[in-house]
């Protein structure tokens, strides 16, 4: 069996290596349907060696495609979701557009991918934000293991997140300073080169950014935990593809370094690095960048609490952070449930 696929925002960061995986995956895709805004219409793409013509999303018939993969920002989710849904497509939202919405799905495979089926309420499924499916990932096998009633988490976040024009940005910025010329920001309000902004998106009441909160948020739904106290701190840095983060548990139970490594090297989608080991290092994010795990290291007992254990945990945030993801979710749903 084939299904018909919509990619929607093919031409950016996300949706482009959403087809690049599909390809990858060999996801049984009929026919491809490359969505993108009307500027975009008409340029083409390849698509597993032939050429695909960009159409413009405000015209597409909905009812020509099963899946969609949405990547084209909020706002165009939350136009183009009813239409598409209202056709009986399947939506598998990168989007934080219906992330929070309680009849709506928020799936890890790895961590919640039981509740894909969930997607039957309204025909859409969320795709988490990139630096929260890498922290599930990472903690659900401890807090299986032995619960977690804190994550203290810092992140350091590759300018891909933003999109294109970031990486453009990042690159251009470092050539001309380098070459004594001025940094001249636009995508983000300071010099991103050589330099960490503690802050992605948009300030809350609270002092935390929309980012941070989508860690605290997320990490409760997808984990079925309101319980858990997070506490983040979300930083951008001069990177262009892989989100580290320093992350510090407090567990319920205590848990050694040496039970921890072991759960972690038993669960899908980790690749546990002992630094300490012959040949180990402390994984640098260039070393996730372009794959598919989860990379966890510098698993350490906190020595300032009982039950604390820190971890890095570095991953490539277009990939699984977003596409992968996304492809991982519709894999799910085409063997588990059409
Ligand atoms: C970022 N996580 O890194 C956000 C959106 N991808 O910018």
């Amino acid at each position: 069996t084939t299904y018909d696929v919509a990619v929607l925002g093919a031409t950016g960061a996300v949706g482009s290596t959403v087809l690049e995986i599909l390809e990858q995956r060999e996801f049984p895709v009929g026919k491809l349907y490359a969505l993108a805004s009307k500027k975009s219409a008409g340029e083409t793409l390849v698509f597993r060696g032939k050429p695909v013509m960009i159409e413009d999303a405000d015209e597409f018939d909905w009812s020509k495609v099963k899946i969609a993969f949405f990547a084209a920002g909020g706002s165009v989710s939350e136009v183009m979701a009813p239409r598409a849904t209202a056709a009986g497509v399947v939506v598998i939202d990168k989007t934080s557009q219906f992330r929070y919405e309680p009849d709506i799905p928020l799936i890890v495979p790895e961590v919640n991918g039981h509740q894909i089926g969930e997607y039957r309420q309204r025909n859409i499924i969320a795709c988490p934000n990139c630096s929260t499916i890498q922290l599930v990932v990472a903690l659900k096998p401890l807090y299986d293991a032995v619960g977690i009633n804190r994550i203290n988490i810092a992140t350091y976040q590759a300018v891909s997140g933003t999109g294109k024009a970031a990486i453009d940005e990042l690159a251009g910025q470092t050539a001309n300073l380098l070459n004594g010329r001025g940094a001249d920001p636009k995508v983000y309000p300071k010099q991103i080169a050589f330099n960490v902004i503690p802050q992605i998106d948009s300030f809350q009441e609270n002092g935390y950014t929309k980012e941070e909160m989508k860690l605290v948020w997320e990490t409760q739904k997808i984990l079925g935990d309101d319980s858990i106290l997070v506490n983040p701190t979300a930083v951008r840095v001069p990177v262009f593809y892989g989100h580290s983060e320093a992350v510090h548990i407090e567990t319920r139970q205590k848990i050694s370094v040496e039970e921890a490594t072991k759960l972690l090297k038993k669960a899908p989608g980790i690749k546990v690095i002992d630094q300490r080991k012959a040949g180990g290092y402390a994984t640098p994010v260039s070393d996730a960048a372009g794959e598919d795990e989860v990379f966890v290291s510098r698993i350490r007992e906190d020595i300032s609490h009982p039950n604390g254990l820190n971890l890095w945990i570095v991953s490539d945030n277009v990939r699984k952070g977003a596409a992968l993801n996304s492809v991982q979710i519709a894999e799910r749903l085409v063997t588990e449930h059409f």
